[in-house]
């Protein structure tokens, strides 16, 4: 079973999509198995983002991304990683396609509402940098054996 972190950005947050975004993944037959509500720190923001350092948008991404709480979470599921990035869309909003929660709900990068893990190496660490092993519930869902 593979694990993804996902993260509700400051602006999905201000906006009340919260519980819209959860429904979507709920609905995908994802399963979660922790919860944050949390400003990341800037050295949190930075471990998280470290791959964009030096980029152009990078100061603006730091400062955006711990400017308010944001919903950090991991979810569980067969190929999530994929499947979850394509529900959440691609990362221009100017490419995100209508039905992924991009598409749907954003129009200006980086303003994208969401983060998604985009490998089982940056799950693991990404995972890591919010959360505490033992804040991850391991419990079954009877519906799985028919999603
Ligand atoms: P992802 O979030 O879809 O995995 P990444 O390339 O890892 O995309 O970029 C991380 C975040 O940085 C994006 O979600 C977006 O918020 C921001 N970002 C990426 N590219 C740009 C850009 O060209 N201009 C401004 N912000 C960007």
């Amino acid at each position: 079973m593979e694990r993804t972190f996902l993260m509700i950005k400051p602006d999905g947050v201000q906006r009340g999509l919260i519980g819209r975004i959860v429904s979507r993944l709920e609905d995908k037959g994802f399963k979660l198995v922790g919860g944050k509500f949390v400003t990341a720190t800037e050295e949190q923001a930075k471990r998280h983002y470290a791959e964009h350092e030096g980029k152009a948008f990078y100061d603006n991404l730091i400062s955006f991304i711990t400017s308010g709480p944001v919903f950090a979470m991991v979810w569980e599921g067969d190929d999530i990683i994929t499947i979850s990035r394509m529900v959440i869309g691609k990362t221009k909003v100017t490419e995100a396609q209508p039905g992924t929660i991009r598409g749907d709900f954003a129009n200006h990068t980086p303003l994208n509402l969401i983060h998604g893990s985009d490998s089982v190496e940056s799950a693991e660490r990404e995972i890591a940098n919010f959360f505490d092993e033992n804040e991850l519930s391991v419990y079954d869902k009877n519906i799985s054996a028919w999603i």
